[in-house]
C-alpha cells in the first residue's frame, strides 16, 4: 500500500486540485509539527506534571494547566517566525499576537484551541489541538480582532489533533476531510483515513446530560425520544458518550457517525463552546465529511462573529439528525 504523508497530500492537493498554496502548505505543515511536540509533552503524563495548574486563568476564566500555556507558546513559536502569517489568536490569550517585526509578515491569519479537553489532563483522557485559517483581510498590516471576525465560511483550512491512544491529525483544506495517524518512529503523520464520511444516520448522541433541567424544550424533546428507544417515536434504541473532550467526541462521530450537542440552556445562555476556537473549525470538518452543524437555528460557517472570545450553541454531526433537532428549534 502506498504511504503517504502529510506533505505528499498537501502537494498532491497543491497539484491536482489548486486548493494549497506553498504558504498554505507550509502554514499546516509547521502546525501538524507543533502538534507532534504537544503530543509528545502530553504523554509525558504526570512524569511531567501536566495536569497542574500554573494558578492563572485564562480570558474565559478557566483556571489555566501548565500544558495549557506550554502548548500555546509551542504553537506561537513554531508559527511566528515562518512568514505565512499575520498575527494569530488563541483561546489562551486576550487579544491578536503580531509577528515580531524582525520576521516576514504572510497572508493568513490562524486561529487556534492549544489544548482543547484540558481538564481531561489529569485523569488520562484525550485532550487536542483546534486550529483555524482565514485569510487577512487585503491591506491590514496589524490585525485587530475586527479581521478575525469572518463567518466560518471563509475558513481555506481547519483541523485538530486528537492525543489519544493514537495521535490523529484531522484536516480539511474544503476538499473533503482527511484523517493522518502520528507514526512515530517515523515522525510523520502518514494518511489513514483518505475520505471521511459521516452516516448521515445514527442511533448514538452525545451530550453531557448533567445539564438537562437547564435545556430548552427542543433539546429535551430530541433526547426523550432517543432515550424512549424501540418503542418511543423513533422506534429504535440509542447510545450515550460523552467524553467531555470536544475533539475525542468529534473524531467519533467522524469515524462512526453519532450528533454532538452542547446546546445554549439556561446556564449557558450563550452556550459553552466557543465560535472561533472550537465551533467553525469543527463545523467546517464535519460539513466537509458530510455532515451538518448549526447552532439550533442557523448554519454554524453563516454566523458572523461579534467577538473573539464569543460562545455559541453547537449541534453537529450525522445530517438528518443535526436537521431534525434544528427542526426542533425552528418550529417552535
Ligand atoms: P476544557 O478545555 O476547559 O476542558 O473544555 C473542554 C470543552 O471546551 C470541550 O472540549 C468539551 O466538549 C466541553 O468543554 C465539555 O464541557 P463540560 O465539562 O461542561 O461537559
Amino acid at each position: 500500500m502506498r504511504r503517504v504523508t502529510l506533505t505528499q497530500y498537501l502537494i498532491e492537493q497543491q497539484r491536482n486540485h489548486g486548493k494549497v498554496s506553498p504558504e498554505l502548505r507550509l502554514l499546516i505543515e509547521v502546525v501538524a509539527r507543533a502538534c507532534k511536540a504537544i503530543s509528545h509533552a502530553v504523554s509525558k503524563g504526570p512524569l511531567a506534571g501536566i495536569g497542574d495548574a500554573v494558578g492563572s486563568l485564562n480570558v474565559q476564566g478557566e483556571a489555566q494547566k501548565k500544558l495549557d500555556v506550554i502548548a500555546n507558546e509551542v504553537l506561537i513559536e513554531a508559527n511566528e517566525w515562518g512568514g505565512q502569517l499575520a498575527a494569530m489568536v488563541s483561546e489562551e490569550m486576550d487579544g491578536p499576537y503580531q509577528i515580531p517585526n524582525r520576521y516576514p509578515k504572510g497572508a493568513f491569519l490562524l486561529l487556534m484551541d492549544p489544548l482543547d479537553g484540558s481538564s481531561n489532563l489529569d485523569v488520562n483522557i484525550s485532550v487536542g489541538t483546534i486550529f483555524s485559517v482565514l485569510r487577512c483581510p487585503e491591506g491590514v498590516t496589524e490585525p485587530d480582532d475586527k479581521a478575525f471576525l469572518q463567518p466560518g465560511a471563509k475558513q481555506v483550512a481547519a483541523g485538530f489533533a486528537v492525543y489519544g491512544a493514537a495521535t490523529i491529525l484531522v484536516l480539511t483544506v474544503g476538499n473533503g476531510t482527511v484523517g493522518f495517524t502520528l507514526d512515530r518512529e517515523l515522525g510523520s503523520f502518514v494518511l489513514t483515513q483518505e475520505r471521511i464520511m459521516i452516516p448521515e444516520d445514527t442511533q448514538e448522541f452525545a451530550i453531557n446530560a448533567s445539564n438537562m433541567r437547564n435545556w430548552g424544550a427542543p433539546v429535551k424533546r430530541y433526547i426523550d425520544e432517543c432515550l424512549a428507544g424501540k418503542t418511543g417515536p423513533r422506534g429504535k434504541d440509542f447510545n450515550m458518550r460523552w467524553v467531555a473532550s470536544m475533539v475525542a467526541d468529534v473524531y467519533r462521530i467522524l469515524s462512526r457517525g453519532g450528533v454532538f450537542m452542547y446546546p445554549c440552556d439556561a446556564k449557558h445562555k450563550e452556550g459553552r463552546l466557543r465560535l472561533m476556537y472550537e465551533a467553525n473549525p469543527m463545523a467546517l470538518i464535519v460539513e466537509q465529511a458530510g455532515g451538518a452543524a448549526t447552532n439550533g437555528q442557523q448554519r454554524i460557517l453563516d454566523i458572523q462573529p461579534g467577538a473573539l472570545h464569543q460562545r455559541i450553541g453547537v449541534i453537529l454531526g450525522s445530517k438528518n439528525e443535526v436537521e431534525r433537532v434544528t427542526g426542533y428549534h425552528t418550529q417552535q
